[in-house]
């Protein structure tokens, strides 16, 4: 026997168009797992969405073959720049996906990263220098340099092209543009497309984004093709590199998606997740100290190398609780491979979106305890983290369309985090200050200030 999924009140044709705020839509849907648990539902102009929030059933549909994740109508969206990139790509149907998958899953293996090492250690200076060169009384906006620093970290490694973020007042227009493109995308996918239709300055705005995308991947591709680096990187080898199974090569209009994938899948996340974990360490300051405590002992004054790269344990930890609290991708959506049930009750039509709300899921005391709002470290140490059940931390999404770009934002944000404890005692600017979040396609702490007192010793 199934029972009916839940839902809350609706207005008539229009569904829950005022049940989830627009500005900050995980706060809602965080309330809504609150008060109706596992799962409930809501639509919007007709269109249905099954929201799964408790760790069993996030883990039911945990299983590509069942529940194969779906393009939403964000992404549907975000497809208007990024096309058959590796994160839009309407899988089994777009043959490149499977191309680019296996063409560039190397590029992101352990050799292929550590490779990266001294190019994300060239924009990590960057940002410590200006830090430095601020001094403790200028008020830094933390996650407008991470974004500088991750934004130019990814053009530099995979792209052998240098943004420069740093060297300028505003953030790079190619930033900017992709920053409204992603917000707008958004906001296209709950409009009805009557109402699109007549937003003509909005949509020009729109277009003229999506121009200023392509326009600096094309200046990339030709700079690459007038002057391949010496330093083979992900675009050498989307250009050259033939797939074994079918002898294929890339098209040049996907090389030009996955590029502008890259760019916007490889950067507010991981700014995002530097963000978090510099609030978490400053309203804890226990987990900074013995943070603190295990860089001065194990990296001490000199300068961070590659062989440091996952062997900091207690820094593993404020990463992975860091990710648990504030999931940067906060959900997923899949989609019912055929008419089936879940948590042994509640009827799923084949095709139905069903959103991953990796949010709440990651906080279910089920498997966090009673207190798993707490960053708590220590739940997250080597051994205690291999012993969670499956798919209890999910962060980086699941199965084959998981995140490629994981080990490069692994190893950014240790060389970053390392770096600035290194050279600075972080303070708050407001110490009353309480998270707030923003939301685009990912969420970050808004409001949040900080001051870089730069350190005696340092390397
Ligand atoms: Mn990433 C997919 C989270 C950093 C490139 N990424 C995903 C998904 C999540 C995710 C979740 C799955 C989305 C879905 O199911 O619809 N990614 C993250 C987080 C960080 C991150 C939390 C940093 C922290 N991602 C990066 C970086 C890159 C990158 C860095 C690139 C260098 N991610 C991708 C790509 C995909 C993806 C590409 C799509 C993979 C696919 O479907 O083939």
């Amino acid at each position: 026997m199934t029972v009916p999924i839940p839902s809350p009140p609706a207005v008539p044709f229009l569904g829950h168009i005022n049940t989830v705020e627009k500005d900050v839509p995980i706060r809602s849907i965080h309330l809504l797992a609150q008060q109706y648990g596992e799962t409930f539902q809501l639509s919007l102009f007709g269109a249905k969405r099954v929201f799964v929030n408790s760790y069993e059933l996030v883990n039911e549909v945990s299983d590509d073959k069942r529940f194969p994740k779906k393009i939403s109508a964000a992404l549907e969206q975000v497809r208007n720049g990024a096309g058959d990139g590796l994160f839009t790509a309407h899988v089994p149907r777009e043959q490149n996906w499977y191309i680019a998958h296996r063409l560039l899953m190397p590029c992101f293996g352990t050799a292929s990263i550590y490779n990266m090492f001294d190019d994300m250690m060239d924009i990590v200076q960057q940002l410590v220098l200006k830090w430095e060169r601020f001094g403790p009384r200028i008020k830094i906006d933390p996650s407008n340099d991470y974004t500088r620093l991750t934004l130019d970290a990814i053009t530099l490694c995979a792209m052998s092209y240098r943004l420069n973020s740093f060297y300028r007042e505003d953030p790079h227009p190619f930033a900017d543009a992709m920053a409204d493109f992603l917000i707008e995308s958004g906001r296209r996918a709950s409009r009805p497309s009557i109402v699109q239709a007549i937003m003509s300055g909005t949509n020009a705005k729109y277009e003229d984004d999506i121009r200023i995308m392509n326009e600096l991947v094309d200046e990339i591709l030709q700079d690459h093709k007038a002057n391949p680096p010496e330093k083979g990187d992900l675009v050498q080898v989307m250009l050259t590199a033939r797939d074994k199974e079918t002898g294929l090569g890339l098209p040049e209009q996907n090389i030009k998606n996955n590029l502008i994938t890259f760019l916007i899948a490889g950067h507010e996340t991981t700014s995002g997740m530097l963000t978090f974990i510099t609030y978490f360490l400053l309203k804890n300051p226990e987990a900074l100290r013995k943070l603190r405590e295990e860089i001065d002992s194990k990296v001490g004054e000199r300068l961070m190398t590659v062989h440091d790269v996952g062997k900091l344990p207690y820094l593993l930890a404020v990463m992975r609780e860091g990710l648990r609290l504030g999931p940067t991708a906060p959900a997923r959506t899949v989609g019912a491979a055929e008419d089936t049930v879940i948590g042994g009750k509640y009827a799923i039509e084949k095709g139905t979106p069903v959103v991953v709300n990796t949010y709440s899921m990651q906080r279910d005391p089920k498997i966090w305890g009673e207190d798993s709002d707490k960053f708590l470290p220590e739940r997250m140490l080597d051994g205690k983290f291999e012993a969670l059940p499956p798919n209890a931390w999910q962060p980086f999404g699941f199965g084959m369309r998981g995140c490629i770009g994981r080990p490069f934002a692994w190893q950014e944000a240790q060389i970053a985090l390392v770096t600035i404890l290194q050279r600075f005692d972080l303070i708050m600017d407001d110490p009353s200050y309480e998270l707030e979040l923003k939301q685009t396609l990912t969420i970050k702490p808004h409001n949040f200030f900080i001051h870089a007192i730069p350190r005696k010793n340092k390397p």
